[in-house]
């Protein structure tokens, strides 16, 4: 830093000492005229600044490796977080928190819904999938609540609110897929991905959103149904599932990542125009690909439902549900349409804005 300050300083005055206004090249022609020594002169100052550039480039690359990996000094985290709380009740969002100014509720949050653990490396890099559309006020709860409880599990997350643009049927699956897509190409190495219903929120900080192993069910106990899970192939609501980023980058994202899950199962279908029955299809797909679906106990995976007005319900799901399994390879993220109409960062999240299409009439 010393060494750097005054070898600016050095150029400062080199610089106001010979520069003018007319510029570099008009004292550059005056001086050559003038004698053969000034020539060598201004030789040297192109060789100075040449020197001084590539000394300021290496040391701006430099102090910023350094300063991007400040936790290499910093051990893990704990394998059990000491601050989590266990259960929880859900409080009321406070009047002053917004949904898109800065908020002064959860101030450790970093601008776009990021965070890591300030003490420690966090364990567990993931990415929380929000799909969503027209439920502000849900939204708002959503994220007042969730964010206190993943900064508790010191993870390093961060939430992706990914909504569908204009006021057509629902598409939950391209949604997802779409979302995964612009994730990796935003994050290439993010390793693990956490689909989240908007209206769920985790009422007990001991389910930990980390890497599963297997495709993991998050939300086994809900209060809408008594906190018992309806059915066994359920995995709508909350699910983790793993991606094993590829060391070549994104280039290789359809050729050599197949092995990991989202990619394995091909995403989720993408005929499911309305509510109900692409989450039981990506169970079809789940088990059609020899993958077990893990459940943490239903004591600590527990969620409220918050309130809301239901989508249209899908009249075709059960059809396309019949052939689930063979749609496994042709529909899906390997040939999802979609546009990205913008990406923008607030303080609680990023925000891709996503026109799915229309359903087939
Ligand atoms: C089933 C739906 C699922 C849905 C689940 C729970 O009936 O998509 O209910 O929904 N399957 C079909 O319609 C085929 S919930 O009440 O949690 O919104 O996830």
């Amino acid at each position: 830093m010393i060494l750097t300050s005054i070898w600016n300083l050095i150029y400062i005055i080199q610089r106001s000492l010979f520069y003018n206004n007319h510029g570099y090249k008009y004292m550059h022609r005056n001086v050559r005229q003038q004698n053969n020594i000034s020539i060598n002169y201004f030789e040297s100052m192109d060789q100075f600044e040449e020197t001084y550039r590539t000394f300021l480039h290496s040391f701006l690359k430099n102090y910023l490796s350094i300063s991007n990996s400040r936790n290499i000094s910093l051990n893990y985290c704990p394998p059990i977080p000491p601050d989590l709380r266990g259960p929880l009740t859900v409080n009321e969002v406070p009047i002053d928190f917004s949904l898109r100014m800065n908020s002064s509720y959860h101030h450790d949050v970093k601008f776009g819904g990021y965070y890591q653990p300030k003490t420690c490396v966090a364990r567990h890099k993931v990415a929380i999938i929000v799909p969503y559309r027209d439920r502000r006020e849900i939204l708002r709860h959503f994220l007042f609540h969730t964010h206190q409880i993943l900064q508790r599990q010191q993870l390093d997350y961060r939430i992706y609110v990914c909504e569908q643009a204009f006021n057509k049927t629902f598409n939950k699956g391209i949604v997802m897929n779409s979302c995964f897509k612009e994730i990796l190409k935003f994050q290439p190495d993010t390793p693990c991905f956490i689909m989240h219903d908007v209206d769920l929120l985790l009422i007990d900080d001991r389910n930990m959103y980390t890497c599963p192993t297997f495709p993991r069910h998050l939300s086994v106990a809900i209060d809408k149904f008594r906190f018992y899970l309806p059915y066994t192939s359920l995995v709508g609501g909350v699910l983790g599932m793993k991606y094993f980023p590829d060391k070549r980058g994104f280039s290789v994202f359809y050729l050599a990542m197949r092995r990991e899950h989202y990619l394995l199962v091909n995403g989720y279908s993408t005929e499911y125009w309305g509510w109900g029955g692409e989450d039981d299809d990506m169970y079809a797909r789940i088990i059609s690909k020899e993958l077990k679906v893990e459940r943490p106990p239903a004591s600590i995976a527990r969620y409220k439902m918050l309130k809301h007005t239901h989508q249209k319900l899908n009249p075709a799901r059960m059809k396309f549900l019949r052939t689930a399994q063979t749609r496994i390879n042709s529909d899906g993220v390997n040939n999802v349409k979609y546009h990205l109409l913008s990406t923008s960062f607030y303080h609680l999240y990023t925000h891709f804005l996503i026109d799915v299409g229309e359903a087939p009439k």
